[in-house]
């Protein structure tokens, strides 16, 4: 990718951000979700779109470069050109795929993501639902391209907390899960199961679709049929608990569903804002005291940064400090204990009738 001028002004907005109001705040206590259709207006997200186009862009040359490619699709859209370029190749599709999402698809860190994770509309409404000023964003961030009829982006039924540390089971994290196109039951938005957040974290497998965790049905807190489809348009947001079942079904349209899915925690839940290796050896191994200190956090592997703070504001992250904290984290490459050792879903004994 190539090299950016760190500072990106961000777009003048004529409204103050606003928290969300004592209803909205009800019915997320109450379902486990939220959908608000209009967080941000179209324009906000409108770098970020540009970006990843761009990013496409770069990927593309580079397989043209060596010989890789022909048909550039130049003249497709952002919402259309990769689905045609994974129509022509697979190959080629998921090395695009690859440069675009990084380690665990959370490896974009231009300043036009950094930019919506911090927005000031964004975090008034994490905020509201957090009860805290202070928040700090979980590193586990995910750019999603799911695409027209292929198995790769569909997600099986899970709880967020399947993939944290069992000793957060009781903290709200809180998943913000933002279209960058409007998403629908066609293009494979997420199917949601209200009002079972109060419940405990449900027995995951692995091994599901893509190599995600899944709930079987069997183990779902309520039957999938209460499922509610969380159709939302671009500029919405879906927000989630940490504990509410969600799934999402195949893209059965002609473009990419883009979205981006981010998270949240008050600054009193466990996390590893404080945790930076002294070093990392070539192996990608960090030493000793780094493990030990970052085992808190809910997911170890990943760095939080705090993305709000009036009552400590030098603790925030700006956008350098954003990125030398993930690309930190990405050089460590191994020496972490097992999250939450859930069992094989192809060796585990099969579910009493
Ligand atoms: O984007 C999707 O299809 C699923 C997202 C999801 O499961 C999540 O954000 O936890």
């Amino acid at each position: 990718m190539k090299a950016k001028t760190p500072k990106l002004p961000r777009p003048k907005s004529a409204s103050k951000p606003k928290p969300l109001a004592a209803h909205q705040r009800r019915f997320f206590q109450e379902e486990g979700y939220l959908i608000v259709p209009d967080v941000f207006a179209p324009a906000d997200l409108e770098p970020l779109r540009e970006e990843m186009a761009e990013a496409i862009e770069e990927a593309v040359q580079a397989l043209k470069a060596e010989g890789k490619l022909t048909q550039l699709h130049a003249d497709l859209d952002f919402d259309h050109r990769l689905a045609a370029l994974y129509r022509d190749s697979k190959e080629n599709g998921e090395a695009i795929l690859r440069r675009l999402e990084g380690r665990s698809s959370g490896g974009f860190r231009a300043p036009e993501m950094f930019n919506v994770i911090t927005h000031p509309k964004l975090l008034a409404k994490v905020s509201s639902l957090l009860g805290t000023e202070e928040v700090v964003a979980s590193s586990v961030y995910r750019i999603r391209p799911k695409l027209p009829n292929i198995g790769r982006g569909v997600v099986p039924w899970h709880q967020d907390s399947g993939y944290f540390a069992a000793s957060c089971d009781d903290h709200l994290i809180i998943t913000c899960w933002v279209p960058l196109v409007d998403a629908t039951a066609e293009n494979g938005c997420m199917q949601i199961l209200p009002r079972t957040h109060r419940g405990p974290v449900v027995e995951h497998h692995t091994g599901g679709n893509a190599g995600f965790l899944v709930i079987q049905d069997e183990n779902l807190p309520s039957d999938p049929r209460q499922a509610i489809t969380a159709a939302c348009p671009r500029g919405g947001v879906v927000f989630m608990t940490n504990i509410t079942p969600h799934c999402s079904t195949p893209n059965y349209s002609d473009h990419v569903r883009w979205s981006i899915d981010l998270r949240y925690q008050s600054a009193d839940v466990p996390n590893n804002v404080a945790a930076l290796p002294k070093k990392i050896d070539a192996a990608g191994k960090a030493d000793r005291a780094f493990y030990e200190k970052v085992t808190v956090a809910c997911y170890p592997p990943e760095a939080d940064f705090v993305v709000q703070s009036r009552k400590r504001p030098a603790t925030v992250a700006d956008y350098r400090e954003y990125v030398r904290r993930r690309e930190t984290y990405d050089g460590v490459k191994s020496g972490y204990a097992p999250i939450r050792p859930w069992p094989n879903r192809a060796t585990a004994p099969a579910a009493k009738a």
